[in-house]
């Protein structure tokens, strides 16, 4: 009998049934006494074209139920090494984008507060922002793990300097992201000039294009990353799921095609089990766009695997 929280089993409740909370983990209203608080953040109004990342959330918790306890590759047991729960939603101000981004700062100063790690359920990306804002008062400069199909380095969209395509920019310029351990992955497809990406290299960052990830196994790559960020340095993940294929992930907003295999995917985030994780996110579902179900039901499965990259996640034998 574990110490700490534990999601309700299939054999318990049927997996269609029971709590809505992600893996039917009990719920609270603050993240007191949790290693790693879940929350959702159900924003779209950063978005720049399809939106409904609003509902992101819910429907990542919906599909998470199927997701079971134990790492069968990994062997991680992240419910019998941390205390975790699902602490809702932020309550976004859905008229107002950037009342929304100091409402995100705030409920993720309280977080912070709590001594908690977050692993959040997007939302569009414009929520890294905010989320990287308050992590930085506690950690200084982060490192930053970036699956993505784009840079995220706009200056401005639209005239507009916080959008979900000008975070990172914004993240480099406020001294929340060191520039020299930023990694991207899986940039690809069209830009509005051939330099686009080139903004992030010089400020040090490591970008990682979709092609150089094709027909291979990306833990040479992660090994390397580990190199780079060394094993002290307080790093956060930040996955958008338009980093992979529409193949495998088509509800999203901003699709691009030739992009990270499922697979691939997996050894990012398992890639990063080694460094000092101090939250994560997964962002950009769009659950209109995500007829089957496939693309939620990735992310989530793609959550548990950040659970399972935290500091002192034990391996069963
Ligand atoms: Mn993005």
């Amino acid at each position: 009998m574990s110490e700490f929280n534990q999601p309700l089993g299939g054999n318990e409740m049927p997996r269609f049934a029971g709590p809505g909370t992600m893996f039917r983990l009990p719920s609270q209203t603050d993240a007191q006494g949790l290693d790693i608080a879940i929350v959702g953040v159900p924003l779209d109004v950063g978005t720049s074209n399809r939106s409904g990342t609003r509902f992101g959330p819910r429907q990542i918790r919906s599909e998470s139920v199927l997701v079971r306890p134990y790492g069968m590759a990994t062997r991680a047991a992240p419910f019998d090494s941390f205390q975790v729960a699902d602490i809702g939603d932020v309550p976004i101000n859905t008229f107002n984008l950037l009342k929304s981004v100091d409402i995100i700062e705030r409920y993720y100063d309280s977080i912070v507060e709590a001594g908690a790690k977050p692993v959040t359920l997007g939302g569009d990306h414009t929520i890294a922002l905010p989320i990287l804002r308050a992590l930085a008062k506690k950690h200084g400069k982060v490192a930053l793990v970036h699956v993505d199909a784009h840079a995220d380095i706009n200056d401005v969209m639209f005239g507009e300097k916080i959008a979900h395509g000008t975070i990172f920019r914004r993240a480099i310029e406020e001294g929340l992201v060191d520039g020299s351990k930023m990694i991207q992955i899986g940039l690809r497809t069209t830009g509005y000039a051939a330099d686009d990406f080139d903004w992030s290299t010089d400020q040090g960052a490591r970008v990682v294009p979709a092609e150089e990830c094709w027909y291979k196994s990306l833990n040479p790559l992660m090994e390397e990353v580990r190199g780079q960020i060394g094993q002290n340095t307080p790093t956060y993940l930040t996955f958008d799921i338009d980093g992979l294929d529409p193949s495998v992930a088509p509800g999203t907003g901003t699709p691009e095609p030739g992009g990270l295999s499922a697979s691939q995917g997996i050894e990012v985030i398992r890639g990063v089990n080694g460094l000092n994780l101090i939250g994560a996110d997964l962002v950009e579902v769009s659950p209109p766009y995500d007829t089957t179900g496939n693309t939620s039901l990735l992310a989530a499965n793609l959550v548990f695997e950040m659970l399972c990259s935290f500091p002192g996640c034990i391996r069963r034998a």
